[in-house]
């Protein structure tokens, strides 16, 4: 845990971007409810469903193909910890969309994983300008237990909604819960408001 103690910019600068109620970490923790799914990357999947004019299904090179970003964002866990300054390389969700034709009633997503882990959003918090779907972070393939060989993150919501092993968006009319959400996290989840639990 770093401390505030002391006024330098830098330190005034950690201060203001750590919400409240949330200590500093820069170990990058691991926290998954059940066990870690074992992919391999010829087998993978991603299906697009739901509201949809048509259902996808990327498998891993196809996915891989679409154009790369690289994206700088925080990370805050419900369970108090955060981590700045965390770089992210994937395909961004904007970039995405253009490959999805999503029909007029689409306004929520739940997202799904190996594991069977859901998390829900609306379309709005999805296709945001800082989401995305990472493969690489800090420079470095993510491991398994980070969500090899692709995560959903999403900056602006407490971490639980960054879905790791993901092989699954589903389009929806009216919002469904996902798993925390079903078990007592709050369902908009902002970090600045503390929105963390019902
Ligand atoms: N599939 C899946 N995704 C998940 C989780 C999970 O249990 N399963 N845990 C969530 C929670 S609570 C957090 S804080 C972040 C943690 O990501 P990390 O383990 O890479 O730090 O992943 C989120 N995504
Ligand atoms: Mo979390």
């Amino acid at each position: 845990m770093l401390d505030f103690f002391g006024k330098s910019p830098e330190k005034e600068d950690l201060k203001s971007r750590t919400p409240a109620g949330q200590y500093l970490t820069t170990k990058f923790p691991v926290l998954t409810y059940g066990p870690t799914p074992r992919i391999d990357t010829e087998n993978w999947q991603l299906r697009v469903f739901g509201e949809v004019k048509e259902e996808v299904k990327f498998n891993y090179q196809e996915f891989m193909s679409l154009p790369q970003v690289k994206f700088e964002s925080d990370f805050h866990c419900v369970t108090t910890w955060s981590q700045l300054d965390n770089t992210w390389e994937g395909i961004s969700t904007k970039e995405f969309m253009k490959k999805v034709k999503l029909k007029p009633e689409a306004k929520f997503v739940l997202l799904h994983c190996y594991g069977g882990y859901t998390t829900n959003l609306t379309l709005e918090a999805f296709d945001d300008e800082d989401t995305l779907f990472a493969h690489t972070h800090d420079g470095e393939p993510l491991s398994a237990e980070h969500g090899w060989p692709l995560r959903f993150v999403i900056p602006k919501k407490y971490a639980w909604k960054s879905a790791k092993w993901i092989n699954g968006i589903e389009f929806l009319t009216e919002d469904k819960l996902g798993f925390w959400e079903r078990n007592g996290y709050n369902n908009n989840a902002d970090p600045w408001k503390e929105e963390r639990f019902w």
